[in-house]
């Protein structure tokens, strides 16, 4: 059984998932629209697992007897300056996700909820995976600069590269 203070927490980290999925299918949708075909096709992609950790949490809160709320989400951005400035917002984005995530472990602690804690430590490594592929991303870019024949080539990688979930699916 969840106590009343961690299935807040789970409700709260469930709207936090599922305004990723948004935000991200936002980025991706804006880079659709720009022609970048490989950076659309990754970022639509993170919108999907975004959703699926979003599922795991509502699944996890009706399975411990609690009941899960699915939220009103808030509209995303639906324009973006950049490439980069896109690569940025996800990374800051993701380094939120994570403080989210410590907190609500922190919580299972203080409430001695161990089943909890455990659950979470999936979401405390995906959240390492995450931010080291926006952070390797970032370097990326920065190498390229405006270099427009190295944007291209950096849009047709990205159309290689398979989020970690969905890696792990295929
Ligand atoms: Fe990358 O945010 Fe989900 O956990």
């Amino acid at each position: 059984m969840l106590s009343p203070k961690i299935e807040e927490a789970l409700n709260a980290q469930i709207k936090i998932e599922a305004d990723s999925s948004q935000f991200y299918l936002a980025m991706a949708s804006w880079a659709e629209s720009e022609g970048l075909n490989g950076t659309s096709r990754f970022l639509y992609l993170h919108s999907d697992e975004e959703r699926a950790h979003m599922l795991k949490l509502v699944r996890f809160v009706n399975e411990r007897g609690g009941s899960a709320v699915i939220p009103a989400l808030d509209a995303p951005p639906h324009t973006f300056d950049s490439l980069n400035g896109v690569f940025e917002k996800l990374l800051s984005h993701e380094e939120f996700v994570t403080q989210k995530i410590n907190e609500l472990v922190h919580i299972c602690l203080e409430e001695k909820d161990y089943t909890t804690h455990n659950f979470m430590q999936w979401y405390v490594s995906e959240q390492i995976e995450e931010e080291a592929l926006a952070r390797t991303i970032m370097d990326k870019l920065s190498l390229i600069g405006n270099d427009k024949g190295g944007l291209y080539l950096f849009d047709r990688d990205l159309e290689l590269l398979v989020p970690q979930d969905n890696a792990a699916a295929q």
